[in-house]
């Protein structure tokens, strides 16, 4: 009987700590960061683009906006940090090899290294920093990036907010040929060529006024965006027809009364 008693009295304290547990994360830090993209020089990219990251605990949201990429093909984007980086983006000086662009190597000392990478389905670590086929194309030269629900380290979630995170979207044509082509070898990997991953935008997202979140709720990226929308008109269609049952059921109620009151 005793044992048991006090199993009873354990399992109220083991939930109360899992409340608190839960709680913990929500009353984080919350706030946004924003910054403009500007050209990485020496790569030849005349574009521009804004990227928002809204962050509420370890939860990010982030949005990103550019023009004047390399049209038709994927351009892999990530937030870059690195504790022992200037965090700024890179400037003519980091060319280190004198080569006469800036690779991605090139520009960690600045930016630092890939912390997440912006893919429009699944994982979003370093682990998928190169997984091309889940980056955006940009359509026209043009990327309209959003996604949500990214979960990071706490340690990155502060570093954003204190300013110190990086936008970078890669991929750039220095011959002009329309693809990512070339006989310079990515200097992430050598089954690339060079222009599939030197930065082509960089920009360091700063705390800015609280802005409201993207209008239509958080996406998950364009993989994850149509599944969230079907869920959303699936829910709100749920709703429509609950509120249209109930309306039914009040006409039915109305109709009898008038059958009522006219027998
Ligand atoms: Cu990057």
């Amino acid at each position: 009987m005793k044992a048991r008693t006090r199993a009873a009295l354990a399992a109220p304290a083991l939930t109360l700590a899992a409340m608190f547990a839960v709680a913990g994360p929500a009353a984080a830090d919350t706030g946004t960061a924003q910054g403009d993209l500007t050209p990485v020089p020496l790569n030849g990219v005349d574009g521009s683009g804004t990227a928002m990251v809204w962050v509420d605990g370890t939860t990010l949201t982030v949005q990103v906006e550019a023009t004047g990429l390399l049209a038709g093909s994927p351009h892999a984007a990530h937030i870059h940090y690195g504790a022992d980086a200037r965090n700024q983006c890179p400037t003519a000086a980091d060319d280190a090899d004198g080569s006469g662009t800036i690779t991605t190597s090139e520009g960690v000392p600045s930016y630092g290294t890939v912390q997440v990478s912006l893919t429009t389905s699944g994982d979003t670590s370093p682990d998928s920093a190169l997984a091309v086929d889940r980056f955006d194309t940009a359509e026209g030269g043009k990327i309209t990036y959003e996604r949500g629900e990214i979960e990071v380290s706490q340690d990155l979630a502060d570093d954003i907010l204190a300013g110190d995170a990086a936008v970078v979207v890669h991929g750039v044509d220095y011959d002009g040929s329309g693809a990512y082509d070339g006989d310079a070898k990515s200097d992430l990997d050598p089954s690339l060529p060079a222009e599939a991953t030197d930065p082509a935008l960089c920009g360091i997202v700063t705390a800015s006024q609280m802005t409201d979140m993207p209008t239509g709720g958080v996406q998950t990226g364009s993989g994850g965006t149509q599944g969230t929308e079907n869920l959303g008109l699936l829910v709100a269609g749920g709703a429509a027809l609950a509120v249209g049952g109930g309306l039914l059921g009040a006409g039915v109620v109305s109709r009898r009364r008038t059958h009522r009151t006219d027998a």
